[in-house]
């Protein structure tokens, strides 16, 4: 078998987009509990998003939202990010939160308000322009509530001619990239369901156009990995939304739930070309710590990212090859199983020493000190959220 020393320099720059939302409240409808220490500005996650990469070497960017993360200057952010180490990732749109969306954004029978949606994304490029970002990040929350509602296709007409005037915006060097989702908040029908809509919409677009795949994101019992494979096989993944669900778009940590599945998704994520320095895809999480301290909960995730990275490389990929083409299930199946069953922690933690960094991360946070700095630091303010 594989053996760790031999796939470790493969986990070398391995890089995971953290949310600026992650470190803010959040919640559910019923209630967002606050916590003490959580920051009041997009300044203080930043600082937190670098806090999490100091301590793992593994979070080098922290994607931005707007109007969340709104500001007068993006370029003096950016200076600020980098000043502690970290550079400005994604930029997420948002034609969720205002009153005009409620029965549509991009796709409304409404010309003003269509518009009005697309102005926002304009903007959320000429953010991108100042940040440095590659990609804006177009999830929406756009469908109907009963059939009848609404015209399906119609819908995915204004959709398209709407993205089409998004995407012929962009710099040459940036992206878009779609996300899809299931059901909510819409319950009848969403207008970007799934990845083959995605995908139709961004091979419509061009090559700079690509799918943004949400882990939380399907039915129960969805072959994600497969959709990771073919989106791959087609050239047309651009970015994950990592986190883990037990039901729904439940936004836990990633691999809490279930880190079986998450190492099948990182082994056709590696088996596909999606992994290592030139890979076109950002592994973005996209996460909410509504009840679990913050930091932590982000140090957790992208550790579970970096575990499950590495059972994954040490796959046998000769071996499996031998027994797959034999037609040899169990061996097959049993070599797969050899590498998720692999306890790589240890190993991590003297490879993680051997590059300067705390062998393990969490409890180097939390000794730290810096949690209780900045409860002592922010006590006094409003908490950050999603507003
Ligand atoms: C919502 O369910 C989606 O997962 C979005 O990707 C995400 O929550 C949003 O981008 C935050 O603005
Ligand atoms: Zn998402
Ligand atoms: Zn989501």
């Amino acid at each position: 078998m594989t053996t760790f020393s031999e796939i470790a320099p493969q986990l070398e720059g391995q890089a995971i987009e953290v949310p600026s939302w992650a470190y803010g409240n959040s919640g559910t409808r019923f209630r967002v509990f606050g916590s003490p220490g959580t920051p009041r500005t997009v300044q203080e996650k930043i600082a937190d998003a670098a806090t999490v990469h100091r301590f793992t070497g593994l979070a080098p960017l922290v994607s931005l939202h707007i109007p969340w993360d709104r500001v007068d200057d993006f370029g003096a952010l950016r200076r600020y990010a980098e000043d502690l180490g970290i550079g400005l990732g994604t930029i997420n749109s948002n034609t969720f939160q205002d009153e005009d969306y409620k029965l549509g954004a991009l796709t409304h029978t409404d010309a003003r308000i269509r518009q009005k949606a697309i102005d926002h994304h304009l903007e959320c490029i000429d953010v991108m322009h100042e940040t440095g970002s590659r990609d804006l990040k177009i999830w929406l929350a756009e469908g109907t509530n009963y059939p009848g509602q609404g015209d399906l296709r119609g819908r995915q007409d204004r959709l398209a001619e709407s993205l089409r005037t998004i995407y012929d915006r962009l710099g040459h060097e940036q992206r878009l990239v779609l996300e899809y989702k299931f059901f909510e908040p819409a319950f009848y029908h969403t207008d970007v369901p799934d990845w083959g809509t995605s995908y139709a919409h961004v091979a419509a677009l061009g090559e700079r156009a690509l799918v943004c795949l949400d882990t939380g994101h399907h039915a129960p019992g969805t072959n994600i990995e497969f959709i990771v494979a073919q989106l791959l096989r087609l050239g047309k993944l651009g970015s994950f939304d990592f986190n883990s669900r037990f039901y729904a778009d439940d936004d836990l940590i990633v691999g809490a739930a279930d880190p079986y599945q998450l190492f099948r998704i990182l082994y056709e994520v590696i088996r596909g070309g999606g992994f290592g320095p030139d890979s076109p895809v950002a592994f973005m999480l996209d996460q909410c710590h509504n009840i679990e301290a913050k930091i932590p909960g982000q140090i957790r995730s992208v550790l579970n990212v970096q575990e499950m990275t590495a059972r994954a490389l040490l796959v046998d990929t000769d071996a499996l090859r031998a027994a797959q083409d034999a037609g040899d299930v169990l061996t097959a199946n049993e070599i797969f199983m050899d590498a998720f069953y692999t306890d790589v922690r240890a190993d991590l933690a003297a490879w993680r020493e051997s590059r300067g960094l705390p062998a393990r991360p969490m409890q180097a946070y939390l000794s730290s000190g810096y949690q209780q700095q900045i409860e002592a630091d922010r006590a006094g303010g409003t908490q950050a959220g999603w507003n």
